[in-house]
């Protein structure tokens, strides 16, 4: 059996301020999570994956290092995890979703500054986040000025490669960003010391493709009334699917979605049907970050669909597998994830046409727009969302929050009233 704090302590963590850490997750999962009704039973193995958030999974990447592989860390989706595994090592995600970290991350940047920033340089620097520990490099990206910038104070720390994200879609863009994938490519290279073959690279792709499909699967059920499956319950899958094996996590996800159709066929639902629908737009939300589901879902409306890139924005569009040579997969790889409409590319309208789409689709009754607390790019874009949901008679809220609880309340009451006002 492994002796898992010896594994934190050989990974360099601080074994003190982490006890302080995982000491609180039990009893707030407990009360976000294990308090819902009958969940799916597939559930369990997602349970277990946050009952042991920092050990199981952490002993898979220990054995890989062993064994020579490489770990590399990202922070946004649009980094190609294809190429990282083609080439050999393992991809996680590393963006921070807990207050724990804020104190630490302010250390180094300024208060006035995105959450999920200082949460992610917070738990590197506080030595407590064995993902972050167990990285032999970590992918920044140009997307927000303050991820940007944020990079070169991380680098203090640990060794960065940063990917040149263009921020707009013309063809010269996705030339651009072509070029980019390829230098991630000969740096991914460099680092584990493999080829990139087309045929290894092919086969990530159909893995991340199969990865899509499945998530996909799983929000296909969600469409129904009564919902098979709480919001809460898929975001958390969702957040998962970040850092874990990516053919475990097919499994069991599918293990989910089809719990989900059999609930379905039989009219099963987790929520009563005509509870009010909520599609959730904005910026992304890391784990354990359940804030803002958890209160909509305790005040008796469900969320059927996140647009953000813990969500749709994750998993919506294929890599095009038809292509045979590494020349035109990487061309394709471009393609597909030039397709993400993330608030940082100027003009976005993709991001509108897709909100007014899945509201359609999830059949929303309102939209709640999730913007962290100084994250621009979203908060200045809520314009033209809210311009567009208001032509169409779609009623939506806009909130805008970090990880504290010192609002909790205060949401709780306008997400109340804006249930209210759907009722
Ligand atoms: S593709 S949304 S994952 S950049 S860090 S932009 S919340 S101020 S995370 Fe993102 Fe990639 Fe875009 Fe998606 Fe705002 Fe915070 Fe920046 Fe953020």
């Amino acid at each position: 059996m492994t002796d898992y704090r010896k594994m934190w302590s050989d990974l360099g963590m601080d074994l003190e301020k982490h006890d302080r850490l995982t000491s609180a997750l039990p009893l707030v999962y407990e009360e976000v999570y294990l308090q819902q009704k009958d969940r799916p039973q597939a559930m369990e193995y997602f349970d277990l994956v946050v009952a042991e958030i920092h050990s199981l999974r952490i002993a898979e990447l220990v054995e890989h290092r062993r064994r020579g592989g490489k770990v590399c860390g990202a922070f946004c989706v649009f980094v190609p995890v294809e190429i990282v595994r083609a080439a050999g090592a393992i991809a996680v995600g590393l963006c921070g979703g807990s207050q724990f970290w804020i104190p630490d991350g302010e250390k180094v940047l300024p208060r006035n500054l995105c959450p999920l920033i200082k949460a992610s340089l917070g738990a590197r620097l506080s030595g407590t986040c064995p993902y972050f520990q167990s990285c032999d490099l970590l992918i920044g990206e140009t997307t927000c000025d303050g991820k940007k910038k944020a990079w070169e104070v991380l680098g203090e720390f640990a060794p960065v490669y940063v990917m040149d994200l263009p921020q707009m879609k013309r063809p010269q863009d996705l030339a651009a960003w072509r070029k980019e994938i390829e230098l991630f490519l000969a740096r991914m290279e460099e680092l584990t010391g493999c080829r990139v073959t087309p045929e290894r690279l092919a086969e990530e792709i159909r893995l991340q493709n199969r990865l899509r499909r499945a998530l996909e699967r799983l929000y296909r059920a969600r469409k129904a009334d009564p919902v098979p499956v709480s919001g809460k319950d898929v975001l958390l899958v969702t957040q998962v699917s970040f850092y874990d094996d990516p053919s475990r996590f097919i499994e069991k996800t599918e293990a989910v979605a089809a719990e989900a159709e059999e609930r379905i066929a039989s009219g099963r639902g987790v929520f009563p049907s005509g509870a009010p629908r909520i599609l959730v737009t904005g910026t992304p939300m890391a784990i354990p970050n359940w804030k803002l589901h958890h209160i909509i879902e305790t005040a008796g409306a469900v969320v059927v669909c996140e647009e953000t890139c813990t969500g749709t924005r994750f998993f919506e569009h294929q890599v095009d597998e038809s292509r045979q040579t590494l020349e035109e997969q990487l061309q394709a790889l471009a393609e597909r994830y030039l397709k993400i409409n993330c608030s940082c590319f100027t003009p976005n309208p993709g991001r509108i046409d897709d909100i007014l789409r899945l509201v359609e689709e999830y059949r929303a009754d309102g939209v709640i727009y999730y913007n962290l607390q100084f994250c621009h790019g979203y908060a200045v874009e809520y314009y033209a969302v809210e311009k567009a949901l208001k032509a169409r008679g779609i009623p939506v809220m806009k909130v805008e929050t970090d990880y504290s609880e010192e609002d909790a309340g205060q949401l709780r009451t306008r997400v109340e009233a804006f249930l209210e006002m759907l009722r």
